[in-house]
């Protein structure tokens, strides 16, 4: 994450007005540290472990700058899964054989994997879902079945990706509560003292992202949490584009629940995970019936089973749940500081770099940022730097990210968005600095 406070060897954040100015003085002024740290990490020999990374598009090398859309796999994830196919499938917690115990066996050890990661305190708090959606809606549709009445209020703030907004706005409807929305200002900063002050004796959850997947707004969470825990608010933490990008410790942060997808952490697609407190958990009714959440069924009454299992009706996705697990064992290998500072590095300099660009307009220009540079261009609509990008084998995304109250905020129907992983590189950000030119150039001639 880029902080002022917690980097103070990186060139400082950039802010409003001054944004413009700073980022092209930052272009000519990339410290000599960014650039070691640009030179030195080993971003060759990761690329090597994804093998989509060396295809061609279009006759170009792929440029892949949509891992805030979804990320690549490394072929260790690709082989868990080949592995599963050919060795170990079976059902999971139903046969006495071999095969349906090797499955659940490896299955639960992906649980384990899940709970170390995030720092949880038991394997139980961890819920194998779709992904960040589903958690969402299953927070939602439960805590909030149990805990919301009317004029209660649901707490969100302004940067949600709509999976983070819809569920609540249905939950509210059908109990009668509200939907509160603390402001963000001109950067893309949550206004925090707004947040404080929304957080009344009405509030019964605050449900905040990680980090805004459309502007890259890393949010101050553990404040904030502390913030709602002092007006007794338990909150929800949206971690779907953190997760990738730093090491989340549900402890240390204190939260509630956290959620997040496996397919934007290089692991597959069709699996997420829910964290949720012990407590919480073990309060909520659970989200869907089915085989292996009851302890036992008459068709007088059912015994739900315990957590985490209450909330994983039916067959699970048992390879993606594996495959998430070889996901986390690979990123286990690397050492985070590295891969933060490499990432910062990287966005400081394609920062530079695409402010330089005469008509260009960063959105998004938060104090802490990660990952992501969304942009217009004055007069091309994304979609169209979009569709010239692809031709040069530039992948981005254009639209509203799922996020139409950001842009809404900033008055623009849609952005162009590159988002970064750590196998991106400097020559990337330069081959996306040229094609927006070709972009600028195609215009000028129409
Ligand atoms: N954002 C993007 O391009 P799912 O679809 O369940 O894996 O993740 C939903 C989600 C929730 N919260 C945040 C902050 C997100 O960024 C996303 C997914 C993708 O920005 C696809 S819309």
């Amino acid at each position: 994450m880029r902080s002022k406070n917690k980097k103070p060897h990186l060139n400082p954040p950039l802010k409003g007005e001054e944004t413009k100015e700073r980022m092209v003085l930052s272009k000519n002024i990339i410290s000599s540290y960014t650039e070691s740290i640009l030179d030195t990490f080993s971003v060759e020999k990761i690329r090597r472990d994804f093998p989509i990374l060396a295809s061609r598009v279009y006759g170009k090398p792929l440029v892949y700058l949509d891992n805030a859309a979804s990320t690549q796999k490394p072929a260790s994830v690709i082989e868990a899964i080949r592995h599963y196919y050919t060795t170990e499938h079976s059902n999971v917690h139903r046969g006495v054989h071999y095969l349906s115990e090797l499955a659940t066996q490896k299955y639960e050890a992906a649980r384990v994997k899940v709970q170390k990661f995030l720092n949880a305190g038991s394997e139980r708090e961890i819920i194998f879902v779709r992904g960040a959606t589903e958690a969402i809606n299953l927070v939602a549709a439960t805590y909030g079945k149990k805990n919301l009445k009317p004029g209660d209020e649901v707490l969100i703030t302004g940067l949600e990706h709509h999976s983070n907004i819809v569920p609540w706005q249905m939950i509210c409807e059908e109990k009668g509560a509200h939907l509160r929305v603390v402001p963000i200002d001109d950067n893309g900063d949550i206004i925090l003292d707004e947040f404080n002050r929304l957080l009344s004796g009405k509030t019964k959850i605050a449900a905040i992202s990680h980090i805004s997947n459309a502007l890259g707004t890393v949010n101050p969470v553990k404040q904030m949490i502390e913030m709602a825990h002092r007006k007794g608010v338990p909150v929800l933490v949206d971690g779907a584009q953190a997760v990738p990008h730093l090491r989340a410790d549900v402890r240390d942060l204190d939260a509630d629940f956290y959620v997040f997808s496996s397919h934007k952490v290089f692991g597959p697609t069709g699996i997420g995970i829910l964290y949720g407190k012990t407590q919480l958990l073990e309060s909520m009714p659970p989200y869907q019936g089915g085989g292996d959440m009851i302890k036992s069924v008459t068709f007088e009454k059912t015994i739900f089973n315990d957590i985490p299992y209450k909330f994983e009706a039916g067959t699970p996705h048992i390879e993606g749940a594996i495959g998430l697990g070889a996901a986390i064992d690979y990123l286990n290998l690397f050492d985070w500081n590295r891969v933060q500072e490499y990432e910062q590095a990287l966005l400081q300099f394609a920062e530079g770099e695409i402010s330089a660009i005469d008509g260009l307009k960063i959105i998004g220009t938060a104090k802490e940022k990660a990952g992501v540079i969304s942009f217009v261009l004055e007069g091309i609509h994304p979609h169209d730097i979009g569709t010239i990008l692809d031709r040069e084998g530039i992948a981005i995304r254009t639209g509203h990210h799922c996020a139409q109250p950001v842009m809404q905020r900033f008055g623009i129907p849609a952005t162009a968005r590159a988002s970064f992983a750590f196998y991106n590189t400097r020559e990337e950000v330069q081959a996306l600095v040229r094609s927006i030119q070709k972009v600028k150039e195609v215009f000028e001639h129409v």
